[in-house]
């Protein structure tokens, strides 16, 4: 579907099914807690049940943990009646680390690390012996003990696969008839991404290519849709085959440029002399779609936990963070020193739609702090409101600006970000992008302070592996946040 089933920064999916249950994962990076877990029954239609790695024991992400670094590419499997989530963390204590359940909605065991397997995107598979395949990017493979994190015996290599420019990533092997499977990504998660394939008839190989590889590109088309690639196989409640996988939908013409990060989407496969052969992104599955409830627009910050779709960029702990300091309200107690600071306290959800608005009622308090739409600590626009002011910063690469600032009034107030990603950009792909920050007057008319050019919140121009995150930070003393509205104004 040329619309993303999983729309916002969801990059790297993997899926599986248990009976008519579907579950998927993504790559979370330096955002806390990590690991968002989906719930479909039909493929399309998606909610967030938790996020897998909700406790330091789990996951440590520390200032020095870069943006874009943390949890890569997880691997989500369901065997012997057990759920298995195989990643990478690439943070402080990381390395590759398995962690299981009973209940994909959590909790979640403490990871058993697997000190021996290093590289990225890990998968995993079982033969009918009771072998456990961990699968690596490169692509190499060890056998291990799960229990343990024993890799049993040496690692081997299995295939470069097609030659493409960068080696072959996010590998998958899957068992279906007579053969195994091995599906890859190469050529890298930008223009250039495809998925290509191999079979052979045991776990460990030999494999031989696909002749059609790449079974799935979108590099030098038109396509709505780029970066398809980093895919994983499931069956429909039909059992037809799909296939989830990460894209982008670039706005400005091509190469143009995307601010969502990577999402997910669905695409369906048929199988041709024991190939996969991956369909149109356009096509829409044909059993009986089940919509789920649409999110609420406005968060109260009535319950004692936060949802499960906010995330906090490194770890968060109440000390930081609470909504028991003041019934009803979100308080950020400042660490850091505001949005360029890898400390900073943010707490924010992905931004999922190509225009949209979010609003926050905020009292200063004792501190300063505001509402803001992230891309890392050198690309950020805020609406602050700091000692009497309100005023909105921009951070883009080294040129740090106070665009506008006015004074503020006594008490709360209303903040508010409008992102507009005209229609004309999506129809004819030119045409503006644009954030504009302000804030509400008591009457109740929205006031912009500045409108700022959103090409510079997207990842061809701050690069990594994420998207925009808009949220709540202090920058200094404690602030609060007595609801925040996000507020879909297209798709
Ligand atoms: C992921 C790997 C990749 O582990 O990016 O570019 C990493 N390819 O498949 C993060 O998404």
């Amino acid at each position: 579907m040329t619309t993303p089933v999983i729309p916002g920064m969801h990059p790297d999916p993997s899926v599986c099914r248990v009976g008519e249950d579907y579950y998927l994962v993504c790559s979370s990076f330096e955002y806390f807690p990590g690991i968002p877990v989906f719930h479909s029954r039909d493929l399309v239609n998606w909610t967030q049940i938790g996020n897998a790695l909700d406790r330091t024991s789990q996951l440590l992400l520390t200032a020095e943990t870069p943006s874009s670094a943390g949890i890569y590419a997880p691997t989500l499997r369901h065997h012997d009646g057990r759920f298995h989530l195989i990643v990478t963390s690439v943070s402080h204590g990381g390395g590759n680390m398995v962690f299981t359940a009973t209940d994909p909605a959590g909790p979640w065991s403490d990871p058993i690390m697997l000190p021996d397997v290093h590289g990225i995107d890990p998968d995993l598979a079982w033969d009918d012996e009771g072998n456990c395949w961990c699968t690596m990017a490169g692509v190499h493979q060890y056998r291990i003990d799960l229990a343990t994190g024993e890799v049993l015996g040496a690692s081997q290599r299995l295939w470069s696969g097609t030659a493409r420019a960068k080696a072959p990533e996010a590998p998958h092997l899957y068992r279906i008839g007579e053969h195994w499977y091995l599906l890859i990504a190469e050529g890298g998660t930008e223009r250039g991404h495809a998925v290509s394939v191999a079979r052979g008839p045991a776990p460990d190989g030999p494999f031989e290519p696909c002749p059609a590889n790449p079974i799935l590109t979108h590099r030098s088309t038109y396509e709505p849709v780029q970066n398809t690639g980093h895919a994983d196989l499931v069956q429909g409640p039909d059992g037809s085959w799909w296939m989830v996988l990460l894209g982008v939908r670039p706005g400005g013409g091509t190469p143009g440029w995307h601010v969502l990060g990577r999402e997910t989407f669905l695409a369906p496969v048929t199988w041709v002399d024991g190939w996969p052969v991956v369909g149109p992104l356009t096509v829409t599955p044909p059993w009986p779609l089940q919509p789920v409830p649409a999110e609420p627009v406005r968060d109260d910050f009535d319950q004692s936990e936060l949802r499960p779709q906010w995330v906090s960029t490194r770890n968060r702990s109440e000390e930081h963070c609470t909504t028991k300091d003041r019934a009803g309200w979100l308080t950020l107690h400042a660490r850091g020193s505001g949005l360029d600071d890898p400390d900073v306290v943010f707490v924010g959800r992905r931004q999922q739609h190509l225009s949209c608005r979010a609003r926050t009622l905020v009292d200063p308090s004792s501190g300063s702090g505001g509402l803001a739409v992230r891309f890392d600590e050198e690309h950020h626009y805020e609406i602050e409101v700091a000692s009497g002011e309100v005023r909105v910063l921009a951070r883009i690469g080294p040129l740090r600006t106070v665009v506008a600032s006015r004074p503020a009034p006594e008490g709360p107030l209303v903040l508010g970000v409008q992102v507009d990603e005209a229609k004309e950009l999506r129809d004819a792909r030119s045409g503006p992008d644009t954030i504009s920050l302000g804030v509400e007057e008591p009457g109740g008319t929205f006031t912009v302070l500045a409108t700022l050019d959103g090409r510079y919140l997207s990842t061809e121009v701050a690069g990594g592996f994420t998207g925009r995150v808009i949220g709540v930070y202090a920058a200094t003393g404690t602030v609060h946040f007595d609801w925040f509205d996000y507020e879909p104004l297209g798709d």
